[in-house]
């Protein structure tokens, strides 16, 4: 019998997003990000729903802080409102919004959690978009930079987990495709694909720049990481040719090829360069020296995967699509398939140039269709069982010595889901919106006795 016992190291945690769940959106000297502007046209989310309020954590931190040490995690990733601390996205630094973060990380210490703190969750400030386009322009970068050294030699003696940037290929794709369904802020249609490498590239810059800084302002020696969700290719069967295919295959994704192999190795994956052709992004001489910074762990964002077979044409592979009657979460994209956790490992300890890098799954979970029951209780089977299959998946991982040494649930709280509103609740504790009562939902309670046994339960 398999106890699913993890290691006694291994790090358990929950995320969030500063958009998705502080609120308090003018408080404090905070300015608009591209999330407020583009959140109150009408349309662009569903329901018209807005961050202006979410789960007003701003306001609840402290009970929101208990709520953790009551769920037992000792690590707690959430992360940084660039609009907080530098409202105008250049310039004058807000003291009022870095005490926010302040208070917080004191609370947090004093329930014996650690923070690990996401610099950018995609709330760039609304006055860079006006003034270059934000993500367009190359200038981001450096004023990311410049914003990340605010915060670091603020912060820097208490929190040492630094996270540069969450998920670069959802909000450049996202936000400025033409094709983008539903499309994120700042919600521009750019006209050539090229245009979006472009906005990617200036983004893994400023992730490079951002490493420079985190470490010239760090009072003490501290962990470095990029947040990346990555594109898992699993195989269809465990044999030699359909390993094979899945491995060839990865690369290719676009989102691999163009965001992990430049901070990872150095060069885009010559394969994906090759099939962008002219839409490939202008790089500058120092570039890829300035975006291959060493980092001292990598964050991974896993909710799914695409199967891949081995196939009788000129790549070898063959990705195949889902039917709708695919086991699925409720999001249009998120379909079951716990093996991505364990292939995501496999897949990208084979790129590493250094096979000990620390990995860490930064994100893992699910919308499910919740609702309060009769006796006040969120009973989220589903999410339970999610859970379960993702986390054996990452004991496997664990138990053939990929170097996996933690995982954060995501989320701890029902939130603000992008596009989506509040209509997709991720959360393992149910938001009452109108009460901003927190219920714990079963999943709650279930992942906190794995958290005490240390293993899947
Ligand atoms: C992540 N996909 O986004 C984000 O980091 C979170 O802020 C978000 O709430 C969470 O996952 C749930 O959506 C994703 O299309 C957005 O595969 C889209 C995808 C994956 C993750």
């Amino acid at each position: 019998m398999t106890s699913y016992q993890f290691p006694d190291s291994f790090l358990w945690g929950a995320a969030t997003a500063s958009y998705q769940i502080e609120g308090a959106a003018t408080e404090d000297g905070r300015k608009p990000s591209v999330w407020d502007t583009f959140s109150a046209k009408s349309g662009r989310t569903l329901n018209g729903d807005t961050g202006a309020v979410a789960c007003d954590h701003y306001h609840r931190y402290e009970s929101d802080v208990k709520l953790m040490a009551a769920l037992g995690i000792k690590h707690y990733r959430f992360s940084i409102a660039w609009t907080r601390i530098i409202p105008d996205g250049r310039g004058d630094v807000n003291e009022a919004g870095v005490d926010f973060y302040s208070r917080l990380v004191d609370c947090l210490r004093e329930h014996g959690i650690t923070p690990h703190a996401t610099l950018f969750h995609w709330d760039s400030p609304q006055a860079l978009e006006k003034r270059y386009g934000s993500w367009r322009s190359r200038e981001m970068a450096q004023d990311y930079a410049d914003y990340v050294t605010a915060v670091v030699s603020r912060l820097g003696d208490r929190i040492t987990n630094w996270m540069t940037i969450n998920e670069i290929s959802c909000f450049t794709h996202l936000g400025y495709a033409v094709n983008a369904d539903p499309p994120h802020a700042p919600g521009t249609r750019v006209k050539r694909r090229k245009d979006i490498w472009q906005t990617c590239h200036h983004a893994i810059l400023a992730h490079g720049l951002g490493c420079q800084a985190i470490r010239a302002a760090s009072p003490v020696p501290c962990s470095v990481a990029l947040v990346d969700n990555p594109a898992v290719t699993v195989p269809i069967a465990e044999s030699p040719e359909h390993i094979a295919a899945a491995q060839k295959a990865f690369p290719t994704c676009w989102a691999n090829g163009g965001i992990l192999y430049p901070v990872l190795t150095g060069a885009y994956s010559p394969v994906l360069l090759e099939q962008l052709g002219w839409d490939a992004p202008e790089i500058k001489a120092g570039d890829l020296e300035t975006i291959h910074q060493p980092l001292d762990a990598l964050g991974l964002n896993i909710y799914t995967g695409t199967y891949v077979k081995a196939a009788d044409n000129p790549s070898g592979y063959e990705c195949l699509d889902f039917r709708d009657s695919y086991p699925r979460l409720n999001m249009p994209w998120l379909w079951m398939l716990p093996e991505a956790l364990y292939w995501g490992m496999r897949h990208i300890s084979d790129t590493l140039e250094k096979p000990t890098l620390p990995l860490f799954i930064t994100e893992n979970g699910c919308a499910a269709q919740d609702t309060v029951n009769a006796q006040g209780e969120v009973v989220d089977l589903e999410r339970i069982a999610y859970l379960r299959q993702y986390l054996k998946a990452a004991h496997r991982a664990v138990a053939e010595g990929y170097p996996l040494h933690g995982y954060f649930v995501w989320s701890l709280l029902d939130n603000f889901e992008w596009a989506w509103g509040y209509d997709r609740r991720f959360g393992i504790t149910y938001v009452d919106y109108p009460t901003q009562k927190r219920i714990p939902k079963a999943s709650f309670h279930w992942y906190a006795e794995c958290i005490q046994q240390g293993r899947v339960v």
